[in-house]
């Protein structure tokens, strides 16, 4: 009989078998999407790095091409690490990615399609003047790499930066080309900022002021603002910042709503990485693609065959409040949706939980609003929860005053296992504190090898209305959840070892003494992806 693989997703994008890590040079060509990433050919573990590829007419169903670039010369032969793709004037589609040489020195390559009028893109050439860029005198050569999408800008010079450190400054390289193969490096950097170490998989692009629209990366002006995001080896974290691009100079402002580093905000407060945003000039959005990787052992992935996902790329776009990003699961990813289940006006008292029944609660798409009469039992907000994670890790979904108050998600029968997903509300001064956790701690009975934070962000949101959103998707082995319409997400990697298949449960639950109404809930079995 066939064994079905437990924790394997059944609609986050996913090769076969093997290691994948960051998503590489996402674009739209020609009416396909293309998604290449970091894989290993030969295992489970990270190593032998090429960059696969898949192609998809809808972001959601995939199917796989061979790699397009893969070590063979000189300027690669240790590693084709990561990097992006710029659709130049012509729809002319050029990657610029990481090489690894034979000395171990990161240097900058090229790579173009073999024949344009294939939409596949299959073929790959690597020009015999590459590299394009070395690290130079000054530039720390381990620590280099990762291009961005260029853009273009109107003195008709093309710019692109690379990730970099200057002993515990991170670093944003930039550099201009006129040919996009000359590249000189600019005397002052894009962006740095103190203490935050390597910056790998920087991203720039330019957001509107107001609406969901996403720009093309050339665009700049006053109705703009530019979003630059980096990953922090040192934490495995990424953070971003909202700030104003000045295109002479070329610098990059934060505005002073946005901090560099460790309590900056964050596209995700779970496992999320290495993430690459493309624009979709078809439907006119930024579209986000990050990967997670396991939280089980190496040895668990060894024996599974396989390690890493790409999340739901997520349309991303600026919150009116101009201070931060919301963001959303493509829209594509609906057609996926099955049978629907739907509660309507259900009060939950204090300690209440529903069962939510008739869906396959191991891959569903759940959409919950709550709402509330008063705040006035809010418990006090202690100033020491600076960190959202160490709030959550100190309270849990232990009984509140109002909240805590969520899912369930992918829960055993007898609830030994399950994730919580949920909200707490706190009184500070003046104002209100909601903190959203995906508490991996109770997911798995298995206690070795598995990595289960309680993972938690704030949501920065306006709670008038008294009404708090959420969002999760459960797909097996991940819960990717999104709060307050996109303005705070968390994913976790889970292995559950009852809650699974048809054994799975979803329920929503109140465990604060303010009652909770569920104004409606609305939960979907997904389809399976039809996924390389
Ligand atoms: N992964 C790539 C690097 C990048 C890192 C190597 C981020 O290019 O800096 O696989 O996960």
């Amino acid at each position: 009989s066939v064994i079905k693989p437990l924790h394997r997703t059944r609609f986050h994008f996913q090769p076969r078998r093997n290691w994948i890590n960051d998503p590489n040079g996402p674009m739209y060509f020609k009416g396909i999407y293309h998604l290449f990433y970091q894989y290993n050919p030969k295992g489970a573990v990270w190593g032998n790095i090429v960059w696969a590829h898949s192609i998809s007419r809808d972001l959601i169903n995939w199917k796989p091409l061979k790699p397009a670039i893969y070590p063979s010369k000189p300027f690669d032969i240790n590693g084709c690490w990561s990097g992006s793709a710029t659709v130049l004037p012509g729809d002319k589609p050029v990657i610029l990615y990481t090489g690894i040489d034979p000395q171990n020195r990161q240097v900058q390559n090229y790579a173009i399609p073999a024949n344009l009028s294939d939409p596949y893109l299959t073929e790959w050439i690597k020009p015999d003047n590459n590299p394009i860029v070395d690290p130079g005198p000054g530039v720390n050569a381990s620590a280099f790499r990762d291009p961005t999408t260029a853009w273009l800008s109107k003195s008709g010079h093309w710019k692109t930066v690379i990730g970099s450190k200057r002993k515990k400054r991170g670093m944003a390289y930039l550099y201009r080309s006129r040919d996009f193969v000359k590249w000189t490096k600019a005397k002052h950097p894009l962006h740095s900022a103190a203490n935050t170490g390597m910056w790998e998989c920087p991203d720039f692009y330019p957001v509107p002021l107001r609406g969901k629209l996403g720009l093309d990366p050339s665009v700049t002006g006053n109705w703009v603002k530019h979003v630059f995001k980096v990953s922090l080896d040192l934490t495995r974290y990424e953070y971003y910042t909202v700030g104003k691009y000045f295109p002479k100079k070329d610098k990059y402002v934060p505005d002073n709503t946005s901090v560099d580093g460790w309590s900056g905000l964050r596209y995700d407060y779970g496992n999320f990485y290495a993430s690459k945003s493309f624009y979709d000039p078809l439907k006119k959005r930024r579209v986000l693609w990050g990967w997670a990787n396991e939280s089980d052992s190496a040895q668990d992935d060894v024996s599974k065959g396989w390690a890493g996902i790409q999340l739901i790329p997520r349309t991303v776009w600026l919150d009116h409040n101009q201070r931060q990003l919301k963001q959303w699961p493509v829209k594509e990813l609906n057609t996926l949706r099955g049978k629907k289940v739907v509660l309507s006006h259900q009060k939950l008292l204090k300690g209440h939980t529903v069962e939510v029944k008739g869906i396959t609660a191991a891959q569903a798409d759940v959409e919950v609003m709550f709402s509330f009469s008063s705040l006035d039992k809010a418990d006090p907000f202690d100033p020491r929860w600076v960190d959202a994670q160490a709030a959550c890790d100190q309270l849990g979904n232990s009984q509140g005053g109002v909240g805590p108050f969520g899912l369930l998600t992918l829960a055993s029968e007898n609830l030994d296992e399950f994730t919580p997903v949920f909200f707490r509300i706190f009184k500070a001064h003046h104002k209100h504190v909601v903190l959203m956790c995906s508490d991996a701690r109770s997911s798995s009975l298995k206690e070795e090898g598995l990595y289960k934070p309680a993972f938690a962000g704030y949501v920065d949101i306006d709670l008038s209305r008294k009404k708090l959103s959420l969002r999760s998707l459960i797909d097996h082995s991940v819960v990717e959840s999104f709060g307050g319409g996109g303005k705070t997400c968390i994913t976790s990697r889970v292995y559950p070892t009852k809650g699974v298949f048809d054994d799975a449960h979803l329920h929503v639950f109140n465990n604060g003494t303010e009652a909770i109404t569920v104004e409606y809930l609305r939960a979907w079995s997904m389809k399976s992806a039809r996924m390389n």
